[in-house]
């Protein structure tokens, strides 16, 4: 069916702004949006309405329709686009569009402006327009781009310009602010968009063949895959490398599933919450092998320039001020989309021999033997990584998309739960880590791919931040089960302060509703669990349930985040001690 109805398209010239804006949605085949309302986007909305098939999803917040566009963008693979009115819309959106910048999402914001007219410019004076707000300058720091159009002929290139810019090289958000005279004005001598093709980073063989070379030489080599390996498609890859040359994978947290979580050479998730065979993997490793990953804090601690204690570094990136102002030294850099940078690495290394490293491998058996995941003593509570566990065992379905908050949990499931891309994917928000993404992203996930299993995890305060959403699941019927795993504490800060402070000030011992109940009047199913024994029954039952379910967990409150690396410690010496 043509997205286009022709016969109510305008028949006369000349084309007004809002016309202008869908045609560039129409060119790029966008089929749906996520808005949330206001005067100065309601001409875009007619049109698309009036015009088009394009479905517009209108969650409860701004937050909520930025949170769906983004796990939307995530499963689709394609440019999400979300709307919001000026004002208020624009600074609601602003912590969604921060979250696709620093992972990577590929966005493009329509921003309602007032009239030009009533725009405050360069004047001293603090507004002009009702709900103005100078939307270019307080997304500039969050964007790839944010343009102001304030001539309609320049409209249709700047929209082509967005949609490329969003998508090529590093994708991102990119904000068109829209003045509501060029969305409503007329024009019949629009500038025609320009064509525009990426040119990805020639892949530099002479630094492939180096790192071939190191690989073959290599006796204790790790790989730290991130979400540049999720975002090029290159785990058929990562795995073919990995797996003939022996050598062991950990992730980041946008990059689980790079490597499956079953596979025999993965370590899971590294950091200062990963696990502790990882760390000490990475440290004492010969070659450490980034591949589209930051080497954030998070993942390599406080002291990035004892990342490995004795050993070389690589790091394959396409951004190439990554590498050139990388946090942790260098030893090869590799300016190079990770898929084209894999697949020449691959090459490379046939004629190689495969070097034995089965002495490296057998000790990192021996770490994983000696320093298992810690999942509590079981009490009459369930612990949250029992309760993890347990949805993990249920779910076996082969499409699984997980979703979480910010917190302990957000740890506690890629620790958890098996991952295994494309099929066993997690989106979290990872350089942001903005609590309440959860729950939206789990909406827009599930509307990008209807037929898998979309199972959100979120702690009793991130589910807080937009709680708000699950009107939009009822509305839209979107079967997404929803485990609570509430303890009654905002616990990664709570841990953090009792850690350095001895208390937890705003923190611990928080009032929660009665989440099931809310979930009932909501129109969902709600189910609480409030103890171990029948714990994995009721989730069991719970989560074969057709249509969205809300699991209210009540866990173990007692239960801390560790082992953990702390700050001034190196990847070795993460810390067991909860007697803070
Ligand atoms: C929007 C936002 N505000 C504040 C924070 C700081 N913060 C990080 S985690 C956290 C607590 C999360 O609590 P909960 O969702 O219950 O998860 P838990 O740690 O208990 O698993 C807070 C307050 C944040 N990440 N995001």
């Amino acid at each position: 069916m043509p997205l286009v109805q022709p016969e109510i398209r305008p028949a006369v010239q000349p084309v007004e702004g809002a016309d202008l804006v869908l045609d560039a949605f129409l060119r790029h085949q966008v089929k749906h949006v996520f808005i949330f309302p206001g005067g100065t986007i309601a001409p875009i909305l007619d049109r698309i309405e009036k015009r088009s098939k394009i479905e517009i999803v209108c969650p409860r917040t701004e937050q909520g329709a930025g949170y769906a566009a983004l796990g939307y963008a995530r499963m689709t693979g394609e440019t999400a686009v979300f709307m919001v009115t000026s004002g208020p819309g624009v600074t609601n959106a602003v912590t969604p569009i921060a979250d696709a910048y620093y992972d990577n999402i590929p966005l493009v914001v329509i921003t309602g402006q007032v009239g030009t007219g009533d725009m405050r410019g360069d004047l001293p004076v603090r507004q002009r327009g009702f709900q103005e707000v100078d939307t270019v300058e307080l997304m500039k720091p969050i964007t790839k781009r944010a343009f102001l159009v304030k001539d309609i002929r320049e409209l249709p290139d700047v929209m082509e310009q967005a949609f490329f810019l969003a998508r090529s090289g590093r994708p991102g958000p990119v904000v068109v602010d829209l003045p509501m005279n060029v969305q409503r004005g007329a024009c019949d001598d629009w500038r025609a968009p320009a064509k525009r093709t990426e040119v990805l980073p020639f892949v530099p063989q002479d630094k492939i063949e180096t790192l071939a070379q190191w690989i073959a030489e290599a006796e204790r080599p790790v790989v730290l895959a991130g979400g540049g390996v999720i975002a090029a498609n290159a785990y058929q890859e990562l795995r073919e490398l990995a797996d003939r040359f022996r050598i062991p994978v950990t992730m980041s947290m946008p990059g689980m599933g790079a490597y499956p979580s079953q596979g025999g050479l993965s370590l899971g998730l590294c950091g200062y919450a990963g696990s502790q065979y990882a760390n000490l993997a990475m440290y004492k490793s010969d070659l450490l092998i980034g591949i589209g990953t930051t080497f954030h804090l998070r993942q390599t601690g406080s002291l990035p320039d004892k990342t490995v204690e004795k050993g070389r570094i690589a790091r394959i990136d396409l951004d190439v001020n990554e590498l050139r102002h990388s946090r942790v030294p260098l030893d090869l850099e590799i300016n190079a989309d990770a898929k084209a940078a894999l697949t020449a690495l691959n090459r490379a290394l046939q004629a190689k021999p495969v070097p034995n490293n089965a002495a490296w491998l057998n000790r990192i058996e021996g770490w994983k033997a000696t320093y298992p995941l810690l999942t509590g003593k079981p009490g009459k509570l369930p612990k949250p990584q029992a309760v993890i566990e347990a949805v993990n065992t249920a779910i076996r379905d082969s499409k699984v998309i997980v979703t979480t908050g910010v917190g302990q949990h957000q740890v506690w499931v890629p620790r958890h739960f098996d991952f295994d891309a494309p099929s066993r994917t997690l989106l979290t928000s990872s350089g942001h880590g903005t609590m309440g993404f959860d729950l939206p992203a789990a909406i827009g996930a599930k509307i990008a791919h209807p037929d898998s299993t979309v199972i959100c995890f979120v702690g009793d305060g991130s589910l807080q931040m937009n709680i708000q959403e699950l009107a939009t699941v009822v509305e839209r019927n979107l079967d997404i089960k929803i485990v609570v795993l509430d303890n009654h504490a905002l616990s990664i800060v709570a841990q953090f302060q009792r850690q350095n402070w001895k208390s937890h000030p705003a923190c611990g011992d928080k009032y929660n509703p009665d989440f099931a109940a809310i979930a009932l009047a909501y129109g969902i199913v709600g189910v609480s669990i409030t103890a171990q024994d029948d714990m994995a029954k009721k989730l069991g039952s719970a989560l074969k349930h057709k249509g969205p379910v809300l699991i209210h967990c009540h866990v173990d409150p007692e239960e801390d985040l560790l082992p953990m690396l702390l700050g001034g410690h190196t990847l070795d010496d993460m810390s067991h001690d909860s007697s803070f």
